[in-house]
């Protein structure tokens, strides 16, 4: 693991949330993207004037109420849905864990924001949380 990437906070509405997080914390987004196949519309947040290496906050608002975070949000309302981690290789940070005997929710890695590639641990072994890992794509920011 290099660094926590993202903490991931699922929410009813991307725009109340967005203004909610920029009037009180000063946290505003520095992308945002519709993610079909994940069933989410999501923004990654940074503080205004901030280090440029630091975590994001990732809101996370469902298309469907089908999608993972719609049922998140049915199930326990809104709050944090997962804890992602920077890798160098996904492949190899999955293999790894499921050497450890760990549950990836996927067999090969998924698209995720701004042209990552993820892969999920299964919360219940990974002490009830989430936890996603991000090898970045081509339009991460974080480096800068
Ligand atoms: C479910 N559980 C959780 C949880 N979701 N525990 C902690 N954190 C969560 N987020 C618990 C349930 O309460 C239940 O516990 C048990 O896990 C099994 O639940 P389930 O009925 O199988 O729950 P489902 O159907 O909601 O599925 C959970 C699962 C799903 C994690 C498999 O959410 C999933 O596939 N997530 C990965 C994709 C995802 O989250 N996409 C949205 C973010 P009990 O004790 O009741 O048995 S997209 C994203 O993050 C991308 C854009 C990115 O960052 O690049």
């Amino acid at each position: 693991m290099r660094r926590i990437d993202h903490v991931g906070i699922a929410v009813p509405d991307l725009d109340e949330a967005l203004a909610f997080y920029e009037k009180t914390f000063g946290l505003v987004a520095e992308h945002e993207e519709v993610n079909e196949e994940q069933g989410v519309r999501e923004a990654m947040l940074v503080p205004a004037d901030g280090d440029p290496g630091t975590a994001r906050l990732q809101l996370l608002a469902p298309l469907r109420p089908d999608s993972a975070i719609g049922k998140f949000l049915d199930r326990s309302g809104p709050g944090i849905q997962q804890m992602a981690y920077t890798v160098d290789d996904v492949d190899e940070t999955s293999a790894e864990l499921r050497a450890k005997g760990l549950r990836l929710l996927y067999d090969a890695p998924r698209r995720g924001t701004a042209g990552s590639r993820i892969n999920f641990v299964h919360p219940k072994d990974a002490g009830g949380v989430l936890v996603e890992l991000v090898e970045p794509g081509g339009l991460d920011h974080s480096s800068d």
